[in-house]
This record gives structure tokens, C-alpha cells and sequence, in this order.
């Protein structure tokens, strides 16, 4: 027996240092499954399941694995109840509700998805929701609490219902593999294998989701192509649709307004053409009768170079009414993107709330504006998008960007919680003081038919899903705030960085802080004092003020944004210039307007200021500006500097692989740096002041840099 023990812990010697080191990202945030140490007596002997179904099974399942993973003994599925106990079951099992009678329970409302995780005594826990979801995120819930919170006492009272009806990832994935704005390799959907071959992510992927609350999936990119509405295609996407199921996510599709002409062979796809509006209805049927559960479309209309309802002289209400009605009698909704401008519509940034505001009210109850968060394009800081809170008479949903197109793709860490914070937090003063984003458009100010939030996915077949690890996280919390959009942060930061990587709290409180200051880091170092739109042609990485491509449109290049002269920089969006600011509500008008009171962060964003002009911190806007850019240079530093404390706490692989792209990152936080400063000193005629580091690059040389995709994908 001594021997068998003996040999067995020489195994154990052997094996767990190379599990340590054997990590690789794919497992994401069930990375560390490792229970918070103050939680080492709340662990339940048993668990009993009340009812059945496929998605109280796959419930049933990650309650039982997870537990086990957390405590490290087998658990036992159980009959009959004792103490040390979890039950898992709808509430209107009669068991539950008789256990919850003594409680308010009993009669919480709960909204669909939501759940109550409650202990009548001591380690006697009940989850119940009142559908089968709402039982699989009770059970995500509680094992994550358990992992990442002290739970006094073992004692529950946690009831959660999410912030919108709708969660959804969007694909920017095309068909052929290839993924528009992608960085972390291809499509994780492979088109071509389908329907034959089911690719075992789709599970993972599936399970994933489902643990940070999101409920829907958009499989194809918004700039769509008419094929994915032949049947092949919807035959393929059924295979998904099956898969993701049990998980509570449906699938939806981007469709491509001109699919009856295109596709069906129409003259036209005027939304008011009869013989259109039956070919939607026809194409409708067809997809519910191989998919019963089809979510709805995803429109991107009028949106550069799509066509759109305004092709033939109708409005976007014409065009999302038509596809609305089609979907309305099995459910299915419209999301229908406010992504317009063109080149001769004036002031870019007014252009979506020009266009959409003459439309409020005239959305058919099925129909959703869906809206980025600022009115340009997911730059690394914006105002918020004019329109949030303003339409009173359609549900809009926020649309946000995981995938960061314009923050340093996935080899700049950037943590975009805070960003998400931000948005959702800013009052829009839209129906008073206190109405934010966040109430706006998740029905506590209006009373909206349905609400809804996309993020645009950051997923492809790269080993850890993201690209980057810590772009995990940002997968995280969209999934996390679409879910509570009153989740702070640092709150999510924290219990993913416990998931992820490790929970010493000397681990999580050190990089707790380099998560939370890195996206301001990289508007440091990109576009500090509310500068936009300064990167390459067409790739949107590195940094290219200066850029000029004959003969292409104004609103492309970052002169039209700049607008950096002899005189000072940024875009008069005023009530002297475009009166950008006349869209937002009275207070955030007049606090905009004036540069007095507009906040630094924003500045160059509404204003064009003289190179001189005193900011609040007490610099001019030229030495502002050497400031911020030398501050994100150096928390680009501390971020890596950080992170070499922390070898003792990660596996060497992702150790490795994060240190190698803070190296990058602080190479191009330098580069962003040096070429800003140096181009638009070429305006200011100044010096930059000694207190700050010199650039290393000559001007000339950066704008020589070609810029290769491939090396970003
Ligand atoms: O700014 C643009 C991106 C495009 C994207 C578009 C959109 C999918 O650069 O790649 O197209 O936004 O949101 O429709």
C-alpha cells in the first residue's frame, strides 16, 4: 500500500508541474478552477435535481463538474434531500416551492433568464429560475461566487435578472473563413464542413457563452452576402442553431438587403414592392421551418456602399418594417444598424442621429435600432452616440466593439470594462437628470417592446480564442455587463483574473490595477484629449495622421478628424462649428459647447483649439499633449513591468506569450507616440518640453513604415 502511495505521488510530482505549465488559454475563464479559500466549508455532498430537460441536464452537468473541479471530490447526484445539499429545479417544482414558502421568493418576480440562488438553512441551497436557462446561469453564478467570493457563513440570497432580453455577439465572419476586423485567426464556423462535420467548438464555444449570460449569436458578418440565405446555407447554420440550443443561445443572421433581387431573381428589392415583401415572407418561412427557433436579422442598409431601402426612395423604417413583419409571426426580431454617414452629409459624427431621429416612432414593435456606443466608430474614446435616450419612441441597442479594431487588434493588452463603464454609466440627460445609457436603452425609462445589446465577437481559431489573453476578458465582460450593466469594472476584472489565471489575491490586486488603466493607456498613447480617427488607411492600426490617398472620400482620412494647422487642432463641433453638441440633451449641449467646461478628455472632439489654450490641468494644449502621449508610454511600461512580478503566478506558456506582447506593446505605444507628437509638431512650431522623454523615430522614417496584415491576424 505504502508503495502504491509513494508511486502515486511520484506521478502526481511528475504530471501537476506539467498541468501547471500545459495551459494554453483555451479552457478561458475555467482556466483555474480553484476554490476561494474562505469558502473550504461550503461545499455541498450532494445535489438534487428537480424535473428534467436537455437544458436542466447540460445545468445538472457544470453544477456537478464544476463543484467537483472547485472542491476536488466527487459529488454525488442524490434522491432525497439532507443537509449539505444543493437543489436545482424550477420553482414551480413542488418541492421548491415548498422549500421557498417561507421565503419572499415565493413571489419575487423574476424576468425570463433570471434565477435565485437562496439557502433555507445552513447548506441546504436552492438555485430555481422559472425557465431551464435561467437554472444554467444560476448554476454558473454560484460556482463562480463560490470560486471568487467570500460567502459568509455559507449563506445565499442572490436573485439576478439581466439588464436586457437580448444578449448577443455579432460575427464579423464571413463565409469563406476569413473574419472582417478579426484578429485572432479564422472563423471559428466552419462553413465549408457544414452540415456534415460539427466542429466540437461549437460546444465549447456554446458553454462559454453561456456562463457569462449571452443568449444570442449573429453567425455572419453585417457587410452580408446574399448566400447565406440560399438554403445550403440555412441547412449549415441549423447544424449551429442545434448545437447552441441546450445552451439558451439562438442563431441569427446578417442579411443582405438586396437578397430578392440578387438571390430570388427580382427586379428590385424595393421594401414596398409586393413581390419583395412576399419573397421576405417566403425566405421567413423557409428559414423557421429548418431553424424553429431562428432568432431574427441583423441589417446593415445605406451603410457604406450596402444597399438599403434608400436605394428606391424609402426610408430605413420602410426597409426594417418589411423584414419585421415577415419575422413577426414566429418571433423573430429586426436589428437594424444606425452605422450611416456619407461623404457629403456634413459632420460625420451627426449623420446617424440626422437620419434616424425623423424615424422615431415609426418602427414596426419587432424592429431594434441597434447603435454603437459613440457616433464615429468604436474609437478608443468617444462621446456616446447622440442618439441614446433622444429616440423615446423606438427601443435602440447598444452596440459595442470586443474586438478592437482600433485599440491595437489583439496584441495591445486593453482591458475594455472601463470603456463599457463609461458608456453605460454617462448620463444622457435625456428624460432628466439620471437617465444614463444603461437606463435608456435596458427599459427603465421607457417602457420598450424588447431590449437588446450586441458586442462585436473577438473569437476566432487562435489556440486561446482572442488572440491575446487578457482579450478573454473583454469577451468577459460584454458578456458580464450585457448581463448587469451595473457591474463595475473592476468588479469584473476581479473575478475573471481569479477565473483565469490565479486567485492570490497579490496576483489579482496587481493586475486588477494594469487591467484597469489600460485603455486609458492606450488613449494616452492613440488619441488623448479627444483626438479620433489618427491610424492607417484601411488596416486601423498603427499611427498615421498624415495620411493621404488620392481621390479617397474626406471622411476616411484623419486630416477631415484633426483638422491640426498653424493655428491649433481638433474639430469645431460647437455651435460655432458643425454643432455636433446641438444633438445632445440641454446640459450636455451647453457643457460641450463651451471649452471651458467641456471635459479634457473630450476636448479636441468638440473643439478646435489653439495650440496655446489653457486646459484645466493647467497645460496648453501642445504641452497636453506631450503629457498624455508620454503618460501612456510609461503606463505602457508599468503594464509590462507588472506583469515580470508576475511569474511565480502563471504557467510559463501564457506567461510567455503576455510578456511578449507587452513587449510589442510598449514598442508601439512609443511609435504612436513619436509619430503624433512629431507630425503635429510640424503645425505647433514647438518644442516638445524637456521634462518629457524625446521621440527615437525621425518623422520621416515612420511615414515610410508599410504596414503588413499579416503578421496581425
Ligand atoms: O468602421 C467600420 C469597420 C468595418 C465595419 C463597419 C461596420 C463590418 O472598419 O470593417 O464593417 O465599421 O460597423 O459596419
Amino acid at each position: 500500500m505504502k508503495q502504491k502511495k509513494t508511486l502515486f505521488s511520484l506521478i502526481l510530482f511528475i504530471c501537476l508541474p506539467a498541468l501547471f505549465f500545459a495551459q494554453t488559454g483555451k479552457d478561458l475563464w475555467f482556466s483555474n478552477m480553484k476554490l476561494e479559500t474562505n469558502n473550504k466549508n461550503h461545499c455541498p455532498k450532494s445535489v438534487i435535481i428537480l424535473g428534467e430537460g436537455t437544458t436542466l441536464n447540460i445545468a445538472k452537468q457544470e453544477l456537478l463538474n464544476g463543484l467537483e473541479l472547485l472542491i476536488q471530490k466527487e459529488i454525488k447526484e442524490s434522491k432525497k434531500s439532507s443537509s449539505d445539499c444543493i437543489l436545482l429545479g424550477l420553482r414551480k417544482d413542488k418541492k421548491i416551492n415548498k422549500l421557498l414558502k417561507s421565503s419572499d421568493y415565493i413571489n419575487t418576480k423574476l424576468k425570463n433568464d433570471g434565477f435565485i440562488i437562496y439557502s433555507i438553512d445552513k447548506n441546504v441551497i436552492i438555485i430555481t429560475a422559472d425557465n431551464e436557462e435561467g437554472l444554467l446561469y444560476g448554476v454558473f453564478h454560484y460556482l463562480r461566487v463560490l470560486q471568487t467570493q467570500n460567502v459568509q457563513n455559507n449563506q445565499w440570497d442572490i436573485v439576478e435578472n439581466p439588464s436586457y432580453e437580448y444578449r448577443l455577439l455579432n460575427h464579423w465572419d464571413n463565409l469563406d473563413g476569413t473574419v472582417e476586423r478579426g484578429y485572432a485567426g479564422r472563423s471559428i464556423f466552419k462553413w465549408d464542413e457544414l452540415p456534415e462535420k460539427v466542429s466540437p467548438q461549437y460546444k465549447e464555444y456554446a458553454k462559454a457563452n453561456a456562463s457569462i449570460g449571452i443568449n444570442g449569436t449573429v453567425l455572419n458578418n453585417v457587410n452580408a452576402t446574399p448566400q447565406v440565405l440560399t438554403v445550403e446555407y440555412i441547412k449549415k447554420a441549423k447544424v449551429i442553431a442545434d448545437v447552441l440550443r441546450p445552451y439558451g443561445i439562438k442563431v441569427y443572421l446578417s442579411v443582405n438587403f438586396s437578397s430578392p433581387k440578387e438571390l430570388g431573381g427580382l427586379e428590385d428589392s424595393d421594401p414596398l414592392n409586393p413581390a419583395v415583401r412576399q419573397w421576405w415572407k417566403d425566405k421567413v418561412k423557409e428559414i423557421y421551418s429548418i431553424i424553429p427557433d431562428f432568432g431574427g436579422f441583423l441589417v446593415k442598409a445605406n451603410s457604406e456602399g450596402l444597399p438599403g431601402p434608400q436605394d428606391y426612395g424609402r426610408t430605413h423604417a420602410d426597409g426594417a418594417n418589411m423584414l419585421a413583419e415577415a419575422l413577426e409571426p414566429f418571433g423573430g426580431i429586426v436589428m437594424w444598424r444606425a452605422f450611416v454617414y456619407n461623404s457629403n452629409g456634413g459632420d460625420r459624427a451627426k449623420q446617424a442621429y440626422d437620419e434616424f431621429m425623423p424615424l422615431d416612432g415609426q418602427f414596426h414593435k419587432n424592429v431594434i435600432v441597434q447603435v454603437k456606443n459613440g457616433p464615429i466608430d468604436f474609437q478608443p474614446r468617444e462621446p456616446i452616440s447622440p442618439l441614446f435616450g433622444a429616440m423615446k419612441k423606438t427601443p435602440l441597442m447598444p452596440e459595442l466593439q470586443i474586438t478592437k479594431e482600433y485599440l491595437g487588434f489583439s496584441d495591445h493588452l486593453c482591458y475594455l470594462g472601463t470603456l463599457f463603464e463609461e458608456f453605460f454609466s454617462e448620463d444622457t440627460y435625456q428624460n432628466g437628470k439620471g437617465t444614463s445609457v444603461a437606463k435608456t436603452t435596458d427599459g427603465n425609462v421607457f417602457n420598450q417592446s424588447i431590449t437588446a445589446i450586441a458586442g462585436v465577437a473577438n473569437i476566432g481559431l487562435d489556440e486561446n480564442w482572442c488572440g491575446h489573453h487578457f482579450a478573454q476578458a473583454n469577451w468577459y465582460v460584454f458578456g458580464r455587463m450585457a448581463w448587469n450593466n451595473q457591474l463595475s469594472a473592476k468588479e469584473v476584472a476581479n473575478e475573471w483574473l481569479q477565473q483565469t489565471f490565479s486567485n492570490d489575491s497579490k496576483f489579482v490586486r496587481k493586475m486588477e490595477v494594469v487591467m484597469m488603466m489600460s485603455r486609458e493607456a492606450v488613449v494616452n498613447y492613440m488619441t488623448p484629449i479627444g483626438l479620433h480617427h489618427l491610424m492607417g488607411w484601411d488596416h486601423h492600426y498603427g499611427p498615421e495622421p498624415w495620411c493621404v490617398i488620392p481621390g479617397a472620400r474626406a471622411d476616411w482620412l484623419p486630416s477631415y478628424y484633426h483638422k491640426a494647422d498653424s493655428l491649433g487642432i481638433g474639430f469645431n463641433r460647437s455651435s460655432t462649428g458643425s454643432n455636433a453638441v446641438g444633438q445632445y440633451a440641454k446640459p450636455l449641449a451647453e457643457l460641450y459647447n463651451n471649452p471651458e467646461t467641456c471635459p479634457r478628455e473630450l476636448a479636441l472632439w468638440f473643439h478646435h483649439l489653439p495650440w496655446d489654450y489653457k486646459l484645466n490641468t493647467g497645460r496648453d494644449v501642445w504641452e497636453e499633449l506631450c503629457y498624455r502621449y508620454s503618460l501612456g508610454v510609461k503606463q505602457a511600461r508599468k503594464m509590462a513591468s507588472v506583469w515580470e512580478q508576475m511569474e511565480s503566478h502563471v504557467d510559463d506558456k501564457r506567461f510567455k506569450e503576455v510578456q511578449a506582447k507587452l513587449a510589442t506593446q510598449v514598442k508601439e505605444a512609443i511609435w504612436w507616440r513619436d509619430a503624433c507628437l512629431l507630425y503635429f509638431q510640424t503645425f505647433s512650431q514647438r518644442d516638445i518640453p524637456d521634462k518629457y522623454e524625446k521621440p527615437i523615430h525621425k518623422l520621416e522614417e515612420l511615414k515610410k513604415l508599410e504596414f503588413d496584415m499579416k503578421h496581425h491576424n
